[in-house]
């Protein structure tokens, strides 16, 4: 087996986070060890405003993007795909709303990136992924507060997470890092993962190191959400670009960035208006299968003990039930063919 550091990932014991996250102990216990937490956080009204104000940008903006900067296949980004003004003034928007209310249950947490999810009917794959890396995951956890504008069940694509994987696949991710599990067919690791429905106004809080995927809207509305990068207040926002490859790895340059980087960030390039050079490293090119994942995600073996020799447990366990009141709703349909056509499309 290769070691998670032959990986690029980085090594458990080089990882040192003990500031909270959560205020609420116990949610902050859930979140250590699964790696999110479910929570309801917006009243009816605020996921209006938010929902209206989508709309509003758009009509105002011509649309949140131009139809030759998205590919219909995938989940809409607005701060991937979307106008640098649409962007602007998105972040604006949702961090008026969003702020003061994760604010209530997250310790001196800061804004980075506030993005709309967008699920035009019969689209919005988003493959099997971690997020970005936007901070030094050795030393801090960044968050998405993903939150739900519609409720979201299996039929509109709502998110699968896979338990615990937060814990030893920390790194380093930009825009490359999605293609580490696009070997990896999404019929097998769909029984891995646990699905989460929830209603509108709904937040998960997760890790930004946790493995998840979402399926394609398969109904006849849109499924829009939201995904507000929170950073702790005393970590560098960091950005990690790839630069080029070598027979050694993916070339990557590490910038310090501020959240205006965001507004008009293009294929994952720096920009010196935002940001300033950091560092530039040297990091594995990852393409795991399924069998490295799980042994990725086990945790180290223990010390030889006369006394007990029984194996740990494995992580990834078989899928359970949401605890927070789920929506009713069918059990997971495999998506191979269309996986499979990312998979194609991603290389
Ligand atoms: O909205 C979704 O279905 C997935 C969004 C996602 O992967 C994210 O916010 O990181």
């Amino acid at each position: 087996m290769r070691a998670p550091g032959e990986l690029g990932f980085l090594e458990a014991d080089a990882c040192d986070i003990d500031r909270p996250i959560l205020r609420d102990p116990a949610l902050q216990a859930e979140f250590e060890e699964t790696g999110y937490v479910v929570l309801p956080l917006l009243d009816a009204e605020q996921v209006a405003t938010l929902v209206d104000g989508y709309d509003r940008l758009a009509a105002a903006l011509d649309g949140s993007s131009a139809p030759e900067d998205y590919n219909d296949t995938y989940a809409e980004f607005s701060i991937i795909h979307s106008r640098p003004e649409f962007r602007r003034r998105a972040y604006d928007l949702i961090t008026s709303v969003l702020e003061p209310v994760a604010e209530r249950h997250l310790v001196d947490m800061r804004p980075l990136i506030a993005n709309f999810v967008n699920k035009l009917p019969g689209t919005g794959v988003v493959p099997t992924h971690q997020n970005f890396s936007v901070v030094d995951e050795a030393e801090h956890r960044s968050v998405s507060v993903w939150v739900a504008l519609v409720d979201c069940v299996l039929e509109n694509g709502a998110m699968s997470l896979l338990k615990g994987s937060h814990q030893t696949l920390r790194s380093r991710r930009g825009m490359w890092a999605y293609q580490a599990f696009s070997q990896i067919d999404q019929g097998q690791l769909d029984p891995k993962l646990t699905r989460v429905e929830v209603h509108a106004g709904d937040a998960v809080i997760l890790d930004d190191a946790l493995v998840h995927y979402s399926p394609p809207n398969q109904t006849g509305e849109r499924r829009l959400a939201i995904q507000f990068v929170m950073i702790p207040q005393e970590a560098r926002p960091l950005w990690f670009q790839q630069v080029g490859a070598t027979d050694d790895g993916l070339d990557i340059e590490v910038w310090e960035i501020d959240e205006r980087y965001f507004f008009e960030f293009w294929h994952g390039d720096g920009d010196e208006r935002y940001g300033t050079h950091a560092d530039r490293i040297v990091l594995p090119k990852v393409d795991l299968d399924l069998a490295m994942l799980e042994q990725l995600l086990a945790p180290a073996p223990a010390e030889p003990a006369a006394a007990d020799p029984a194996p740990a447990e494995p992580v990834l366990s078989e899928p359970e039930p949401v605890a927070w009141e789920p929506v009713a709703s069918e059990p997971a349909a495999p998506q191979r063919g269309l996986r499979a056509l990312i998979s194609r499309l991603s290389r």
